[in-house]
């Protein structure tokens, strides 16, 4: 027995069965969630519909008690398994998109620095796939961890990612055109700060002036994510000290 479980999955039961009585689902209509769901499940869908609807949420209730830097939604594309990258994330000699610098700095809250920091920084490919995830594209393009040196300093250079959309032809993308919605998603890096004795921060960053960034499909822009609009040498540049908290014990955690 699981007191957490019990609780959330009991929540999560009401919480279905209001809305089945408010709306007074019928029988036929039930037995097509059913099917959707399973659509969802056969196509390898699960993580992406929740993301879509649920992972900011989950974000927002850390960010409420967070004293670090904003999080934000993770997705469905994280790979743990991407190489340590030098300075240079591998991208397509095809890839025509402008060069964009990233940099910054990693510091604990209480601004001292942080020791064996690494971060995970991955977005989309040029045509707008995942490596590991899409098309075999190899896992080692558009991904990479960065070994954040003892100064707390870090630097990484690729290719400007484009707005992205999700995967349209699933499941996932008909139920959000069924309601009038879109699948874009602003253009985004994704970045994974983490350190032994601290408190991982997942969180992505946006362009200043970009399409979607006001209107993202995954609710998953906060303004403090979108960097302004910085051109140095040809290159966008985008500058970001994070900001991490030290571990705290995980609400509601059992053995
Ligand atoms: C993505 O690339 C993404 O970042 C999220 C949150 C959801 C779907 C696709
Ligand atoms: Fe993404």
């Amino acid at each position: 027995m699981n007191k957490r479980v019990k609780d959330v999955v009991e929540a999560i039961v009401g919480a279905v069965q209001r809305v089945l009585d408010e709306k007074e689902v019928s029988e036929s209509e039930y037995r097509n969630a059913l099917h959707y769901l399973m659509k969802v499940a056969e196509t390898g869908e699960t993580a992406l519909l929740c993301d879509v609807f649920f992972n900011s949420t989950v974000v927002a209730t850390k960010a409420r008690t967070s004293g670090g830097s904003t999080p934000a939604i993770e997705g469905p594309y994280y790979r743990d398994d991407a190489p340590l990258v030098d300075d240079r994330l591998k991208t397509y000699a095809t890839d025509d998109h402008k060069p964009l610098l990233i940099n910054g700095t990693v510091k604990a809250v209480d601004g001292t620095l942080v020791e064996n920091v690494t971060i995970d920084v991955w977005h989309s490919t040029p045509d707008g796939k995942y490596s590991g995830f899409h098309d075999d594209i190899p896992t080692d393009f558009y991904r990479g961890k960065l070994r954040v040196g003892k100064e707390g300093s870090f630097r990484v250079r690729t290719t400007m990612p484009v707005p992205y959309q999700i995967p349209d032809q699933g499941p996932t993308g008909a139920l959000l055109e069924t309601m009038g919605g879109h699948s874009w998603r602003p253009a985004h890096v994704h970045f994974k700060v983490k350190a032994p004795g601290y408190e991982t921060l997942t969180t992505q960053y946006y362009f200043e002036g970009g399409d979607w960034v006001t209107d993202d499909c995954c609710n998953g822009v906060d303004s403090s994510l979108i960097a302004p609009d910085l051109v140095e040498e040809g290159s966008r540049v985008m500058n970001i000290d994070f900001v991490i908290e030290p571990a705290r014990e995980q609400m509601g955690a059992q053995a």
